[in-house]
């Protein structure tokens, strides 16, 4: 195995270590993606530095965005349960801080590189995306990410970031890019406001960046509005009206009720005096914290369908497009091969009869060269010139299907495009018009019948996958305990309502 082989080989290592800790189902997955990767390798699909099960992001990602100073370091804190991040009243972040599990009892924190340079996370090569827009920043990828690791039960399973506040002034172009990467690739969005600042009009950018541009993209669905520290509302004479401002704010931007939720933080809350104000704002409170709680929850689940969803998707990619695709391209570079090689003889037969023909070399029908005699008495002639014939042959037929090899190169990088297949269609096909392939096989290369049934397999498990979480997650069995003790923190919100279990292949809906 090569260098990248083995860099390859223990990424995967890696993965299956963090999945061991969290979801055993998922572990089995990258089983079943090695499987396909092996395909791919012999197929020419991938190269075996690459693999499937590295394309794909495996921890859902929570974002935590916001104005500064409104609460989200305190939020993550108070949903982790653990004083992982620093609050205070100024501007406290100026990073974005990568949060995820691990089983070691204190927390740690690692430089940016270590994510610029981990592809298991979501800001691999983010360096070179900055380098790109901010020039001489890349470098400094440091003062702009860091990973922490924490022991909360509450992040198995999930990627929570915390962001540096949006600033009334302008954002540095860097931060706007990471935030704008963060938000496309993030499953959960919550976004924070500050209800301490009555005077949401003050703040058109931010509301721009983080409503306007937000509330219609496709992905909308997965932003939570959340206006943040409403108990300093209380105070106020009439509490109701710092909201509804808020709601006017965002209802201009195009935000509907039910996606703005108002809350705020129990452990840092001012006391509220009055008896009745108090119990009417613990209750928002604590049903639109439930809700947000639920939503965190449930990009889990999600993740676990959407990952046996790409597995199964991968499989049936394979056999379903690029097989397809390879073999249609051999077929249509066989009929260039023979075509050309129908042609470039044919050609050459004619040359060689012109020729002898001018030489007077013919007699009638009889072939009779001045020279006939000594090459039927030499054989070393014979031999030099069926040798060079030979050469002259296969040279020819050889240069014939590299031509036609070539001649169809930019078309199969287009489809494999189009047809949106992970994995180099291009390499694939190159791989069956190697010299000693003969354009006569009957199917492309590396896809015989070990392949294919290693495939079927493949969608085999995938099935059982999807059966194992759904009796995980909608636990029709009742086996509270095992569930329990499989992954403590959903048996607190068992999912009962078919309609929360995600489509586990939502590319099919
Ligand atoms: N009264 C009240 N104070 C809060 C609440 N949430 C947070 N705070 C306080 O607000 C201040 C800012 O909180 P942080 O969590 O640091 O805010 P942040 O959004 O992370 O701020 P930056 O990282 O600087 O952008 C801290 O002093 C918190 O104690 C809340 O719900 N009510
Ligand atoms: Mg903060």
């Amino acid at each position: 195995m090569n260098t990248a082989g083995r860099l390859i080989e223990g990424r995967l290592k890696h993965l299956e270590a963090h999945l061991e800790q969290e979801n055993p189902v998922l572990l089995k997955t990258v089983q079943s993606f090695k499987k396909l990767d092996r395909i791919a390798y012999r197929t020419g699909l991938l190269d075996t530095d690459e693999s499937y099960a590295t394309q794909i992001p495996w921890w859902p990602l929570i974002a935590v965005l916001g104005t500064f100073s409104s609460g989200k370091s305190t939020f993550i804190n108070h949903y982790l349960n653990y004083k992982l991040q620093r609050t205070g009243n100024q501007a406290v972040d100026d990073k974005f801080t990568v949060t995820c599990y691990s089983r070691e009892k204190s927390a740690h924190a690692l430089p940016g590189v270590a994510l610029d340079s981990d592809p298991r996370f979501p800001f691999y090569q983010m360096s070179e995306d900055i380098e790109r827009v901010a020039k001489g920043e890349g470098d400094r990828i440091d003062s702009y990410l860091q990973l922490k690791t924490c022991p909360s039960e509450r992040l198995r399973g999930k990627i929570l970031i915390d962001s540096p506040g949006f600033d009334a002034d302008a954002q540095r172009t860097s931060t706007l890019r990471i935030t704008d990467h963060i938000i496309d690739l993030s499953d959960l969005v919550l976004v924070f406001f500050d209800a301490r600042h009555p005077e949401p009009g003050a703040m058109k950018d931010t509301l721009d960046h983080l409503v306007s541009n937000t509330i219609s993209r496709n992905d909308a669905g997965k932003f939570l509005y959340i206006l943040n520290q409403i108990d300093s509302a209380a105070r106020e004479d009439n509490p109701e009206e710092v909201v509804a401002a808020w709601q006017r704010a965002l209802g201009e931007r195009g935000l509907t009720a039910g996606r703005f939720y108002t809350i705020y933080n129990p452990d840092v809350a001012l006391p509220i005096d009055d008896e009745n104000l108090r119990e009417r704002f613990e209750r928002k409170r604590d049903a639109d914290l439930e809700e947000i709680h639920n939503r965190m929850h449930e990009v889990e689940v999600e993740r676990a369908y959407r990952i046996v969803g790409v597995l199964e998707r991968t499989a049936r990619d394979i056999e379903e497009r690029a097989i397809p695709a390879i073999r249609e391209a051999v077929g249509r570079w066989k009929r260039r091969v023979l075509w050309g090689d129908a042609l470039a003889f044919g050609l050459l037969l004619a040359g060689l009869f012109s020729i002898t023909l001018k030489q007077g070399y013919w007699q009638g029908f009889h072939f009779a060269p001045p020279w006939l005699e000594s090459v039927i008495n030499s054989p070393a002639l014979q031999f030099g010139l069926a040798g060079t014939a030979v050469a002259v042959v296969l040279g020819l037929h050889f240069l014939i299907r590299s031509l036609a090899a070539r001649s169809l190169l930019r078309q199969l990088k287009n489809q494999g495009e189009k047809l949106a297949i992970r994995g180099n269609l291009a390499n694939a096909f190159l791989r069956n018009t190697k010299p000693w392939r003969s354009i006569f096989s009957s199917s492309p290369a590396g896809w015989g019948r070990g392949a294919r049934k290693r495939l079927a397999q493949v969608k085999e498990d995938a099935d059982n996958y999807v059966q194992t979480l759904n009796d995980r997650f909608t636990n029709p069995s009742g086996d509270a305990a095992v569930q329990l003790e499989n992954q403590p923190e959903l048996a607190s919100t068992t999912v009962t309502d078919s309609e929360t279990v995600p489509n586990p292949d939502p590319a099919s809906s």
